[in-house]
Parts: C-alpha cells; sequence; structure tokens
C-alpha cells in the first residue's frame, strides 16, 4: 500500500509538472485527490491492515495528501501568475505608435474665391459688408430702379416667400443698406448666397456673388476700370486682357460687361470661349441717381460705381470646371482637389 501511494504521489508530481491550463489543474485534483480519486481509492485498503500497520500507512497518507494539497496549490500560484502575465502581455499598448490621424477636410473651391476677391478689394480699402438673405421687396427691387414690371419680379425667377418677402436675387440689398446707415464716402463690398429661380449646368437655384461698391465725390467710369483692372490682374494673372462692352442694368447709367481674355486660351479662340477668345465674368456701372435718391444721398455731389460678379462662374473658370453642379454635390473626391 505505501508502494502504492508513493507511486501515486510520483504520477501526481509527474502530471503537474506538464498542466499549462486551470481546466487541466482542475481536472487532476478531481483524478488525485477527489471524492472517488486515486487517494481515496487507495484509503479503501486500510480497513483491511492489520492494527501495527494502520497507524504507519495512516502517516504515509497523511504525508501524501499534504504533499500534493501543497504542490497544486503551488501549481495553482504558478499558473495564475503566469496566465496574468501572458494577459497582460497581449493587452500591452504601446504609448511610442503613433496616433490614428482623421483626414483633414479642405476649403471648398466657392469658399477659397470668396476668400481671394475679399483679400484683393480689402487691399484696396473696400470693408467687407453682409446682410439678410430673405428681404424685403424694396430692398432688392423698389430701390435699385428695378420697375414694376421687370421680368426679375416674376415668380418665375425670383423665389417668394410672400408677398413683399423674398429670397434676394443678388446681395445689392446689402448695399442698399448699408447707404441708408452711413454717409458718403462708400467701400464696400458685399459676398453672399442669393436665390433665382434657374438650374442647368452653368445656374443653380442657389449661388454666390460677391459685389462692390464705392460712393464718394468725383468718381469716374475711369476709377471703375482702373480698379477692375487691378482685380482681374491679380485673380487672373498680370498680363490677362481686360475690355468693357456696354450693357444695361436698371440700378447702374452707364452700364458695361466686363470681359477677360479667356483663361483656357489666351485669347487665340477655344470651345470655352466660344472662339470670341473673351469671357464674361462682371457686371458694372454708375450706380443710377435714381437710386442714390432712395437712400438719400444727393446726387448732385456724390456719385460711385458698382460691380458685381457670380462666384461659381469665377471658380469655374480658375479651376477650369465644366458644370456648376459639381460645386454643390460636395463628393469628396472633388473637393479635396483644392
Ligand atoms: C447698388 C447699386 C448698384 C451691382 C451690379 C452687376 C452690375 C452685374 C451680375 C454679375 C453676374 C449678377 O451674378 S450675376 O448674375 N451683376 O452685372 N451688379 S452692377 O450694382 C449695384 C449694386 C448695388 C446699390
Amino acid at each position: 500500500m505505501r508502494q502504492q501511494l508513493e507511486q501515486m504521489q510520483k504520477d501526481a508530481l509527474a502530471a503537474l509538472a506538464g498542466v499549462t491550463t486551470e481546466e487541466q489543474l482542475q481536472a487532476l485534483k478531481v483524478r488525485f485527490l477527489g471524492k472517488k480519486g486515486e487517494l481515496t481509492s487507495i484509503m479503501k485498503g486500510i480497513g483491511a491492515l492489520s492494527s501495527d500497520e494502520r497507524p504507519v500507512i495512516g502517516q504515509v497518507v497523511n504525508s501524501v495528501r499534504d504533499c500534493l494539497e501543497e504542490s497544486f496549490a503551488t501549481c495553482a500560484a504558478t499558473l495564475k501568475a503566469s496566465l496574468k502575465k501572458a494577459k497582460l502581455q497581449n493587452e500591452r499598448i504601446d504609448v511610442t505608435l503613433p496616433g490614428r490621424r482623421s483626414p483633414r477636410g479642405t476649403k471648398h473651391p466657392v469658399t477659397l474665391v470668396v476668400e481671394e476677391i475679399c483679400d484683393i478689394f480689402s487691399g484696396l480699402g473696400f470693408l467687407v459688408a453682409e446682410g439678410p438673405e430673405i428681404e424685403l421687396d424694396y430692398y432688392n427691387f423698389e430701390a435699385l430702379n428695378f420697375p414694376k414690371d421687370h421680368p426679375a419680379r416674376d415668380m418665375q425667377d425670383t423665389f417668394f416667400v410672400q408677398d413683399n418677402l423674398l429670397l434676394r436675387t443678388h446681395t445689392s440689398p446689402v448695399q442698399i443698406r448699408t447707404m441708408l446707415q452711413q454717409q458718403p464716402p462708400v467701400r464696400i463690398i458685399a459676398p453672399g448666397t442669393v436665390y433665382r429661380c434657374d438650374y442647368d449646368a452653368t445656374h443653380s437655384p442657389m449661388f454666390h456673388q460677391i459685389e462692390g461698391l464705392m460712393v464718394d465725390k468725383g468718381i469716374t467710369f475711369g476709377d471703375l476700370k482702373g480698379i477692375l483692372t487691378i482685380f482681374t490682374n491679380q485673380m487672373f494673372g498680370n498680363d490677362i486682357g481686360v475690355r468693357l462692352r456696354p450693357s444695361f442694368f436698371p440700378f447702374t447709367e452707364p452700364s458695361a460687361e466686363v470681359d477677360i481674355a479667356c483663361v483656357i486660351c489666351r485669347g487665340k479662340g477655344c470651345r470655352v470661349c466660344k472662339n470670341s477668345g473673351w469671357l464674361e465674368i462682371l457686371g458694372a456701372g454708375m450706380v443710377d441717381p435714381e437710386v442714390f435718391r432712395h437712400v438719400g444721398y444727393d446726387a448732385e455731389k456724390v456719385n460711385g460705381f458698382a460691380f458685381g460678379m457670380g462666384i461659381e462662374r469665377v471658380a469655374m473658370l480658375k479651376y477650369g470646371i465644366n458644370d456648376m453642379r459639381l460645386l454643390f454635390e460636395n463628393d469628396v473626391r472633388f473637393l479635396s482637389q483644392f
């Protein structure tokens, strides 16, 4: 029986040496020390021993049990420590790894062009002015000398909110509001969103404009041409050709449309300029005395010029974009190119 016990102890210690998981350890504990385990089954033979042998074997049983219990406890502690170590190793965070960068956005081409134009005119002493996008008919049309039957006032061309209230069709009401609030001299540019009932490859119902206004004593058409030439040179290059053609607007007299030499063919003639060699980018003129009358300025004492341009058109020419709708789809593949 002593031999049996010693063999079992040997077997148990050998098996313990190969344990790598808590499940294996538990299974060995059941096998050797459990209620129906090997030690219990050997101990069943104690009853058949003589009264001399029984205490001796009893001592061996106790010493084997103590030895195994201690070995199991040691094994459990070692296993626990090594599992914890492995877990910590697996979960280790390398704090020296560079962080994951979130992709950086880019400015919309319309914003880039607005900023560039504002910078150019700020350099020429113009202040930036803003106003509401929902306007009274008076500021959008009446004060700007639009006759009552002008086609722009039609529902077909203007988005009306109520009888007298509309989405501004240009940023000109900003200049009217500014003149009503301050006396000359005035030198402002008004960038902003405007709305017109129009939609195709070159027109959007919502688009952006920048308009400029300069009012003082003795302003001439030559000043207007000079300022616009400085602007086109800075915007499209120093040697870009500029020409003015006579035109008509209700709010300026005389009026002109301003062309630059085609940015694609430099005046030779191509598809973009429809073989004319020129591209229209601006409208301009001397402010009509009737407009000054509406804001209480004395047209005998002061005069001035105004101009306006569509931002999307400038952006399309500057960046070679052939469909205005690309500017409003917000496709990141398109926008990230600027
Ligand atoms: C006041 C007086 C005069 C602003 C002007 C234009 C000519 C013009 C168009 C360009 C393309 C609008 O976006 S577009 O369709 N603009 O041709 N705008 S003069 O004249 C003003 C403005 C305010 C008080």
